[in-house]
């Protein structure tokens, strides 16, 4: 494959002003960063200078992206309606930054034909410097005895209110030696506070409070809380009763059928 050299700056510019008003931010990293973390059967089969770039979402991408992807009529009955937003916002923003640019996009919830995930999120978050990664292994004298507990991260502003949505691998371009890993902000360096922190992501994270471990600059919304505390079974229902419809694929022009709610 022919590779080129880039300035990271460069690549980013265009895809973070196109994101960033829909509620996204995005993080450069090299994909050898991620992969000296990882076992060789999780690693990303590119070369260790390859340019990534991590995507997330914050509190505002519900009421940004989603509700009007939703108004739209973006959202047809078949996945998960946030997915297709994402799915929609990522896919978009990438054909109109690099339209030349073979990109490999996964997202978070697909996984490959091993039934691991496509890309571990959160260990990609942590070396691309978005937020710490915190895990069982960052606790001295761990009070859980053999226990197995999930790690959590943690961004710098928004604490837990956010989510990790997408890896874009370039694999034909790769990055100087000037672009250097960032250090995550470690926002909890206490032994005391990443226990509580654990605690709350593995035994109570339905009551949402291990988001608030730091006071974040924005949580997600009242409608946003009741989106996401809904079941996923459930939500469809709940979309309707805000007056969203999905689009029914057989439908020929979607205005006819935009008149008839008119
Ligand atoms: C499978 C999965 C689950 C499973 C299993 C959880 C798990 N962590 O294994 C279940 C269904 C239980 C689950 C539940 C939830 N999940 Co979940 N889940 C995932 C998913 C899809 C994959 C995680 C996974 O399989 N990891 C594999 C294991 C082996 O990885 P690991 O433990 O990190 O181990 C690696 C690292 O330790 C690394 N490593 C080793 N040393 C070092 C050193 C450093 C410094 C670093 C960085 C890495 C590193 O090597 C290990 C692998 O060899 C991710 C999305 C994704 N694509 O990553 C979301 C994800 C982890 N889930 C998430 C959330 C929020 C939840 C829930 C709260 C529900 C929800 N969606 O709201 C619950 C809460 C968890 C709980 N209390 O039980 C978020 C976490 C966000 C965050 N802030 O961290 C993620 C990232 C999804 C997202 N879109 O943001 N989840």
């Amino acid at each position: 494959m022919a590779t080129f050299t880039v300035n990271v700056e460069d690549v980013t510019g265009a895809l973070e002003t196109n994101l960033s008003k829909l509620g996204f931010e995005i993080y450069p990293l090299k994909v050898g960063w991620y992969n000296s973390m990882l076992p060789p059967s999780l690693h990303l089969a590119y070369p260790d200078d390859s340019l990534a770039i991590l995507v997330l979402s914050t509190p505002s991408m519900f009421e940004h992206a989603f509700l009007p992807f939703m108004e739209r009529r973006g959202f047809q009955g078949l996945s998960d309606p946030i997915d297709q937003c994402v799915k929609h916002c990522v896919t978009s923003a990438v054909s109109q930054c690099f339209p030349e640019e073979d990109v490999d996009v996964r997202y978070d919830y697909e996984l490959l034909p091993s039934r691991k995930p496509k890309f571990l999120a959160q260990t990609a978050a942590h070396v691309s410097g978005a937020a710490f990664y915190y895990q069982q292994s960052d606790v001295r004298d761990q009070p859980w005895g053999g226990k197995k507990m999930f790690g959590v991260c943690i961004h710098p502003k928004f604490g837990g209110w956010f989510a990790i949505r997408a890896l874009l691998v370039f694999g034909g371009v790769t990055v100087g030696s000037e672009m250097t890993q960032p250090i995550a902000p470690d926002c909890l360096p206490s032994r005391e506070h990443r226990i509580q922190l654990l605690e709350a992501f593995n035994f109570h994270w339905r009551d949402w409070n291990y988001r608030n471990i730091i006071p974040p600059v924005q949580t997600y919304s009242e409608k946003q809380k009741d989106y996401f505390s809904t079941l996923p079974a459930k939500r469809l229902a709940l979309l309707k009763t805000w007056g969203f419809l999905p689009k029914d694929p057989t439908e020929e022009n979607s205005h006819n059928s935009l008149n008839e709610h008119g």
